[in-house]
């Protein structure tokens, strides 16, 4: 399988984030990336497609925001990471307010997403990742590929940072792939936690499929989102797919799941699957509580490579960072074409 990473993904380094009503070392770090990365045999570097395709799924004055709130920071005389503190709670009138506190808590929804000096160009080049492991499949016609994406995306909404991510990577080359024809696009989502953002951003979208198996939402981040009643709304009732599973979960009862979200896939008729791929489902995971063993991720991937859809493989949360090149390495293997 082929690969794609621009190191300027690494740049992005906060500090710390706050958990559980303390602040503890930031849980996704540049090691991830290196760590993956040190397993793969054929690694491209990624090709600059634009601040366009990002367009498309993100707005303007969030990208405007994104790109420009760390040096707002410093304009302010701050040091450290740019983090919200104050949160307008859903229903306060929209404010056009261009204080950085105000804005960093408009376009976040949680407290663990610092902005440091080189987070907006390592977010930029993850989602080019992702956009170049799209590209390489549309001109070889390719089964698979790899777009190891660090910032990962899933928990980012259209004009919302969180969960460590701040372009949605996945729902970027989505929205790619179906304009260029290669759909209909259906999107699984297998990170441990819900994919909040992609969620919301495809919620009325008839034409992009989203389903997603999480740690139920009642007892894990992101609470507010993944609840099995969410199916879409409008023009989208029915695209959409939440299956929360309960802590504890080991692959046993992982995979008959993971059936049904392959079969709701290709009764909706999908032709292209893009994967939202977290390691964090595996059990000596920080900060997770799924029991997903190293040894179950290549079986993972051969029952969703026998949907036999071509699937770009985008790389999310995992945060057991001494095992996540193998796991990583042990679930692409599963596709078949080595590593
Ligand atoms: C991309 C991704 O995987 N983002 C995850 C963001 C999770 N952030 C908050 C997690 C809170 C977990 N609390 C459990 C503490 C166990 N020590
Ligand atoms: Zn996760």
């Amino acid at each position: 399988m082929i690969s794609f990473f621009d190191d300027r993904q690494l740049g992005h380094a906060p500090t710390q984030e706050l958990h559980n009503g303390g602040w503890e070392p930031y849980n996704e770090t540049a090691a991830r990336a290196t760590d993956i990365a040190s397993r793969l045999v054929d690694m491209r570097r990624s090709s600059d497609f634009g601040i366009d395709p990002i367009l498309a799924v993100h707005s303007a004055d969030y990208i405007d925001f994104l790109s420009t709130a760390f040096r707002q920071w410093q304009d302010a005389g701050r040091s450290g990471d740019a983090l919200g503190y104050t949160f307008p709670i859903v229903g306060r009138r929209p404010l056009n307010l261009s204080r950085i506190d105000a804005r960093l808590g408009a376009y976040s929804f949680d407290a663990a997403t610092p902005i440091a000096a080189h987070s907006w160009d390592a977010a930029y080049w993850s989602a080019q990742s992702a956009l170049s492991a799209l590209d390489h499949m549309a001109q070889n016609s390719a089964q698979s590929a790899f777009a190891l994406c660090r910032p990962p995306g899933h928990h980012a909404g259209a004009d919302y940072m969180g969960g460590y991510c701040y372009l949605n990577n996945a729902a970027i080359a989505a929205r790619q792939a179906q304009k260029a024809g290669m759909g209909p696009v259906a999107i699984l989502d297998i990170d441990y936690h819900h994919g909040n953002g992609t969620q919301d951003i495809f919620y009325e979208d008839p034409e992009i499929f989203f389903a997603s198996i999480h740690a139920d939402p009642v007892a894990d981040y992101p609470f507010y989102w993944g609840h099995q009643d969410e199916t879409g709304a409008g023009e989208g009732i029915g695209t959409n797919l939440n299956i929360p599973l309960p802590r504890g979960t080991d692959y046993r009862h992982y995979q008959s799941t993971l059936g049904t979200a392959l079969d709701a896939i290709s009764k909706w008729g999908a032709k292209f699957l893009v994967l939202s791929f977290g390691a964090d489902t595996y059990a000596g995971d920080p900060i997770s509580e799924f029991q997903l063993q190293t040894g179950d991720f290549p079986r993972l991937a051969q029952d969703i490579s026998a949907l036999a859809m071509p699937t770009l493989i985008v790389m999310e949360g995992g945060y057991a960072v001494d095992a996540l090149g193998e796991n990583v390495g042990a679930f692409l293997s599963g596709f078949g074409h080595g590593i």
